[in-house]
């Protein structure tokens, strides 16, 4: 199937603890695989949407199990690289008792961080581009690729959404991280913060103004996202606030990605934008029921048991 969306970004393993002591003391780690975009990406093929991947992964075990895994899943690798030179990204999670996590990265010169503009030229595809904050972070390379798909995206006249994903672990500086975010919202038509993002980015943590500013620099939707609270959303036609599903939270990690897919998902079957954002709120919610950064995204079938049961 033609993609409908496509995406680009890094993906790696995670190791979680699976007993006592957290990364310190425990000694038995359960595998899974992480990175935003891929995340999204799961989460849309679990909806039944055609998504592809790009990203660039070691020829090592952890890079064949990310490929593999993401082709089970249904996702459209076939423009991923695999990188003979490079090791794929890793990083380590303890999560606290409220679901909340501490995360160790060991991704500093991984295969992810030498993508570049090549790797992407011809690959960018379908209606929807989605990208994130997390890769141009991670290289000067990497944000020349985004750079590129922003551009690449304009042309040939696909939507670009962008979720901020700030991990200020993985920016030089501060003020980097702002500029760059800010120049990618400018230059994207559906802009999806959490408060805190827009907070750092804008400096106010009313999701009326976040939503008003962004819009001001050229994105024509905005969607704030509050957590368990639920998210606000604007543009053109309409405003308003979609309130969050009462879940117990096993695992933050993850929920702004299934809520990314949420939304996508919804855009794609031709919703409103409210009706959308109330998917993509159910989508985060389940999606923190479980452990794992993707483990937790439910298929169309699950989504729709779910929202029918807590309507
Ligand atoms: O949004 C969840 C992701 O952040 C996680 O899966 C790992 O991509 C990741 C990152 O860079 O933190």
């Amino acid at each position: 199937m033609y993609p409908q969306v496509s995406t680009v970004g890094e993906s790696m393993v995670v190791f979680t603890p699976v007993t006592e002591g957290g990364l310190e003391g425990s000694s038995c780690f359960q595998r899974g695989l992480a990175g935003a975009e891929s995340n999204v990406s799961i989460g849309l093929a679990r909806l039944g949407h055609s998504v592809r991947w790009i990203g660039r992964v070691g020829t090592d075990e952890f890079g064949r199990y990310i490929l593999g895994t993401l082709q089970r899943e249904g996702v459209d690798v076939s423009n991923a690289i695999a990188d003979a030179a490079h090791q794929t990204g890793v990083y380590f999670k303890e999560i606290s008792e409220t679901g909340e996590a501490n995360v160790r990265y060991y991704r500093r010169n991984s295969a992810a961080s030498y993508l570049s503009v090549d790797n992407l030229t011809g690959c960018l595809t379908g209606q929807y581009l989605f990208v994130t904050g997390i890769t141009p972070a991670i290289s000067h390379s990497a944000g020349s690729a985004i750079d590129y798909a922003l551009h690449d995206a304009r042309t040939q006249n696909m939507t670009i959404v962008f979720d901020p994903n700030i991990r200020l672990g993985l920016w030089e500086n501060t003020s980097l991280a702002r500029e760059t975010l800010l120049q990618i919202a400018a230059r994207s038509d559906i802009v999806l913060p959490g408060v805190s993002e827009g907070n750092f980015l804008l400096g106010t943590s009313d999701p009326a103004e976040i939503a008003r500013s962004l819009r001001a620099m050229g994105a024509e939707r905005v969607v704030v996202k509050l957590g368990r609270v639920g998210a606000y959303y604007e543009d053109q036609q309409e405003v308003g606030f979609s309130p969050g599903f009462a879940v117990k939270q096993l695992d933050a990690v993850g929920a702004g990605d299934a809520f990314a897919a949420g939304l996508l998902s919804g855009l794609l079957d031709g919703l409103f934008l409210g009706n959308a954002v109330r998917r993509a709120c159910a989508m985060g919610a389940v999606a923190v029921t479980a452990v794992g950064d993707c483990e937790g995204l439910p298929t169309r079938n699950e989504l729709e048991r779910f929202i029918a049961e807590h309507e």
